[in-house]
C-alpha cells in the first residue's frame, strides 16, 4: 500500500486501477476491467437517478413518463444496466442481485468471477431526494470454468471476496472500493464523465460518536442492545438515521460511528442481505480498520446458506462494535436468584 501514496489524489479511476494492476505481476487484467464494468453502469444509472429526479415529480409509477416511455422503478433500471455491464463485459459468468429471485447466468462461461449485487439499495427514497447506493461483491468462481456458474460459486464466505465497493448516490456520486490493499473512494464529475481519486486509503475513526439505527423498533431489540443505546445518550453521543443503509455506513465510515440493524420482531433474522449487502461493507470497514457482526461472529466468517437470507448487521467503528458486544455479553450473563 506505501506504493499507493506516490497516486495522488485526482488520479482518474481508469489510471488508478492500471496502476494497481501493475503492482501485480501475474495480473492478468480481468478484475481491472470487471471493475470498469461496474463504473461504467454507475455513470448510466447516475444518469437516469438524476432524470427520473424530474420525471418521478411529473408522474408516477406505472404511467407513461414525458418521454412516452413507460417509467420502471429505478431499482429495476439499476438492476437491468449493471448486469448488461457485467454480461458484456465478458468476465462474471454469474450474478447474484436482490431483484432476481435466481442467479443470473450471463453466458460468460469462461468468466472467472462471480458478482453479487444489490443494485439500489434504499430506493423508497429516491422521492424525497434522500442519498440511495448500490453495493457490490466480487468473488473468484470454485467451479471450472467452461459452464454456468453454480450455487456453490455463489454461497462463498464474505472472507473470500476478491473486491467490494458501494456507489453512493448523493450530493455527489462516489465509488468506494477494496480489493483487499485498503479502501480507496472516488468522486464522479459527470461533466467529464470520469471518476477521480478523492479519498485515498481511507481509514475509519477506531471511536465514534454517532450511531444509526431505527429506535422505532427498540422494544423489540436485544437488551443488550438496549443497553448500549442508553449508553450511548448518556455519553451524549449523536443519533443520525437515514435510511439508506449505504448513506448511514459511508458517513460513519469517514467520521467514525456506528450502524446497528439487530434482530427484530418484523425481522427476527435482521433485514440486512449478508449475501450482496452485509459481505460488502464488512470487507469494507475491516479494510478501514474498523468491525462488522452480526451480534455474535464476524460477518465475513459466515457462511451463506441461501442466497437472499438476512442476518443481523453491527457494523462500524472498532471500539463501538467491541462496546455493543460487551453490552450484549453482560446481559446474556444469567442473573442469580
Ligand atoms: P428500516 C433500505 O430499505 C434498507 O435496506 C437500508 O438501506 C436501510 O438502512 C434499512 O433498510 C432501513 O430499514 O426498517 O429502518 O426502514
Amino acid at each position: 500500500m506505501d506504493d499507493q501514496l506516490a497516486i495522488p489524489v485526482g488520479t482518474t479511476l481508469d489510471r488508478f486501477i492500471m496502476r494497481k494492476q501493475e503492482e501485480f505481476p501475474y495480473a492478468t487484467g480481468e478484475l481491472s476491467q470487471l471493475l470498469r464494468d461496474i463504473a461504467l453502469a454507475t455513470k448510466i444509472v447516475n444518469r437516469e437517478i438524476n432524470r427520473a429526479g424530474l420525471i418521478a415529480l411529473a408522474g408516477t409509477f406505472g404511467q407513461q413518463n414525458v418521454q412516452g416511455e413507460e417509467q420502471q422503478k429505478l431499482d429495476v433500471i439499476a438492476n437491468i444496466r449493471f448486469i448488461r455491464a457485467l454480461r458484456n463485459g465478458g468476465e462474471v459468468c454469474t450474478v447474484i442481485s436482490e431483484e432476481e429471485d435466481h442467479l443470473i447466468q450471463t453466458g460468460n462461461t469462461n468468466g472467472k468471477y462471480i458478482v453479487a449485487i444489490d443494485p439500489l439499495d434504499g430506493s423508497s427514497n429516491i422521492d424525497v431526494n434522500v442519498a440511495i447506493g448500490t453495493i457490490f461483491s466480487v468473488y473468484r468462481r470454485v467451479s471450472e470454468a467452461g459452464d454456468d456458474g453454480t450455487l456453490a460459486d455463489c454461497l462463498q464466505k464474505g472472507a473470500k471476496q476478491v473486491a467490494a465497493g458501494y456507489i453512493i448516490f448523493g450530493s455527489s456520486t462516489m465509488l468506494v472500493y477494496t480489493t483487499g490493499c485498503g479502501v480507496n473512494g472516488f468522486t464522479y464529475e459527470p461533466s467529464l464523465g470520469e471518476f477521480f481519486l478523492s479519498h485515498p486509503l481511507i481509514s475509519t475513526p477506531r471511536e465514534g460518536k454517532i450511531y444509526s439505527c431505527n429506535e422505532g423498533n427498540i422494544r423489540s431489540f436485544p437488551e443488550g442492545v438496549r443497553a448500549y443505546l442508553d449508553y450511548c445518550k448518556e455519553q451524549n453521543y449523536t443519533g443520525r438515521y437515514i435510511g439508506s443503509l449505504v448513506a448511514d455506513f459511508h458517513r460513519n465510515l469517514l467520521k467514525g460511528g456506528i450502524y446497528i440493524y439487530p434482530p427484530t420482531t418484523n425481522y427476527p433474522n435482521g433485514k440486512l442481505r449478508l449475501v450482496y449487502e452485509c459481505n460488502a461493507l464488512a470487507m469494507i470497514v475491516e479494510q478501514a480498520g474498523g468491525k462488522a457482526t452480526d451480534g455474535s461472529g464476524r460477518i465475513l466468517d459466515k457462511t451463506p446458506t441461501e442466497l437472499h437470507q438476512r442476518c443481523p448487521l453491527l457494523i462500524g467503528s472498532r471500539d463501538m462494535v467491541d462496546k455493543v458486544h460487551k453490552f450484549m455479553a453482560k446481559e446474556a450473563v444469567p442473573t442469580a436468584g
